[in-house]
């Protein structure tokens, strides 16, 4: 047998130090060569694999032109993966999606580093930490706003580092065995010095990672910090403009438990949905920030935050809409806007809005990008670059410093967080992110309607109950909510639609609640919403999938009374 230290072979051979020896002749404590055992070769590869990925997270923070090494890998996962695969776990995994994906590729990332070790020649080892580095230089090149340089230059040290951890440890962990390849307990190769080393040189390297990879997660990015400075700011000095609307949490007589509040809270805690393909948020610095607005324009215009935020803003309650969201499902959200009218820095740019068929396509800092006609900024709903949400700057989350939000589209087409750029183009030369990935060019909000009191499954007490939920149209306005009730076992049953109790909302631009009371007898009971417009259109019962242009159907709860 060889007694190459590199192969596994010898490795999974090494016994415990107490077996028999198989080799009866030679002299068990004649050491005739040293070997890693298997456990210690696994976790010199983890670690070396360890070394690499933090290496990619401390210089993520050196400049914005590079990019963490498994957030490009990340993005590039996004980006293979079919849009209606993404559509899909975005709906069934919600914001887990990207922690999720993050903690996958880094875990996969470590895996193969523990098996190579064990599994892998030295040089095959070193040569697999290369093509890692290829593979993470590549998918940080490709994002936008990344420099190839730099992203090749981090992806190299990476992958040298890794390879010094990894042949560091390795050779810290060789023991002398004898010729049957058992290990010598304390024999020479100055094991004891050697293992005083490696225990010093991986206890520090895992030190190392563990607190660069412990200050990622809890980081603050420039947009965050900028943020909370300007909210500091605002709240030392006397208010210059005008308190954002405070809107009463619950039309009158709407008070009821469960039941959605007018306005979605952002604060203390953010309970308006979140989506974006962003799998960390952008952090933008408001004072190097600029929105440019080009394209078929009289003169391109470039904007700072100073020159927007100074001017006067306006406010708006608007309801915003994902297109994926299902029938009852969450992904929508009201909230009170403040910014600036779009049609207002059109102007500025000497855009002719009656140029036909053109649309107003925007991009993020992250590269996304969507785009409406553009007569729709024209036609009286609110457009606008909002700056504020609910009276705050604009959350990190939400596109801080400034995104839209055009009143009647849903977000996908129209609500673009960490704005950078404003293209008026003709409307067949370019798509925004998602038309290639499966939805519709264009995306008006549907009629739609949700139960939210009783919840599904819900057991009540016979009497009078409450049945309370929303309904939203925008820009068109909600006529009249219905609700019926059939019993569970004729659920085929004609629905005798009764008419809801609706709130007042500020405008048609907004959902509205609804409530309306029942007086519940024993049995198993399905109720059905349905709202008609004030267009006249009423929701049609048959289900219709959310791609590629919204979710149909009437939303429907179980209740149990006894
Ligand atoms: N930069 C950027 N803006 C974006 C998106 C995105 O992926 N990236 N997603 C859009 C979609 S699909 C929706 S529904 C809304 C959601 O906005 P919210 O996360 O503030 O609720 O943002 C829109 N703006
Ligand atoms: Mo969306």
């Amino acid at each position: 047998m060889t007694l190459d230290a590199d192969t596994s072979a010898v490795q999974q051979e090494i016994r415990d130090e107490s077996s028999t020896s198989s080799n009866d002749h030679a002299d068990p404590r004649q050491p005739v060569g040293p070997v890693v055992p298997a456990a210690s070769a696994g976790w010199a590869g983890l670690l070396g694999a360890a070394a690499a990925l933090a290496v990619g997270e401390l210089l993520d923070r050196a400049s914005d032109q590079v990019t963490s090494l498994v957030v490009a890998v990340g993005e590039g996962v996004i980006d293979a993966t079919p849009g209606s695969v993404v559509a899909r776990s975005i709906n069934l995994l919600g914001s887990l999606q990207k922690p999720l994906l993050l903690t996958g590729i880094v875990v996969v990332a470590l895996l193969i580093g523990w098996v190579a070790g064990i599994r892998l020649r030295r040089r095959s080892v070193a040569a697999m930490f290369v093509g890692f580095g290829i593979v993470g230089a590549v998918a940080s090149a490709r994002l936008p706003g990344t420099n190839v340089a730099a992203s090749i230059a981090v992806a190299a040290l990476a992958a040298v580092v890794g390879i010094v951890i990894y042949l560091t440890l390795h050779h810290l962990s060789k023991r002398p065995v004898n010729a049957a390849g058992v290990i010598i307990p304390g024999t020479a190769l100055s094991q004891a010095t050697d293992r005083r080393r490696l225990l010093a040189f991986g206890g520090a390297a895992a030190g190392t990672i563990a607190v660069v990879g412990a200050s990622r997660v809890g980081r603050t990015g420039a947009g965050e910090r900028a943020r909370d400075a300007l909210i500091e700011t605002a709240s030392a000095q006397p208010a210059t403009s005008a308190p954002a609307t405070t809107v009463a949490p619950t039309a009158a007589g709407f008070d009821l438990e469960g039941l959605t509040p007018r306005i979605t809270p952002i604060s203390p805690q953010d309970d308006f949905y979140l989506i974006d393909t962003a799998l960390v948020k952008p952090q933008v610095d408001p004072n190097t920030w600029t929105l440019t607005i080009d394209g078929m324009v009289d003169r391109e215009v470039i904007y700072t935050y100073d020159d927007l935020v100074s001017r006067d803003l306006v406010e708006a309650e608007v309801t915003l809409s994902c297109v994926s969201n299902p029938v009852g499902g969450d992904l929508v959200g009201n909230a009170v806007w403040r910014g600036i009218p779009l049609t207002t820095l059109l102007d500025e740019a000497g855009v002719d809005p009656t140029t036909p068929g053109t649309q107003i396509f925007s991009r993020s800092v992250d590269g996304w990008t969507c785009g409406f006609p553009t007569e729709l900024a024209y036609d009286g709903r609110t457009t606008m670059l909002a700056l504020e949400m609910n009276g705050e700057p604009l959350p990190v989350d939400h596109g801080f410093p400034a995104r839209l939000v055009v009143a009647g589209l849903y977000g996908y087409v129209s609500a673009t967080k960490w704005i950078e750029r404003i293209s008026i183009t003709d409307w067949e030369s370019v798509d925004g992110f998602w038309m290639p990935r499966g939805w519709s060019k264009e995306g008006p909000i549907k009629t739609q309607s949700r139960i939210d009191v009783p919840r599904s499954g819900a057991q009540v007490a016979p009497g009078s109950i409450a049945f309370g939920g929303i309904a939203w149209s925008p820009t068109i306005g909600i006529d009249t909510v219905e609700v019926a009730v059939l019993a569970s076992d004729n659920s085929d049953a004609e629905p005798e639609w009764m008419p809801a109790t609706l709130g007042d909302p500020t405008s048609d631009e907004t959902w509205v609640q609804w409530r309306l009371d029942w007086d519940a007898t024993p049995g198993s009971w399905i109720a059905l919403v349905r709202a008609t417009d004030k267009s006249g259109f009423t929701q049609s019962p048959i289900p219709v999938a959310p791609a590629p242009d919204g979710a149909e159907g009437y939303h429907a709860v179980n209740i149990t009374v006894a």
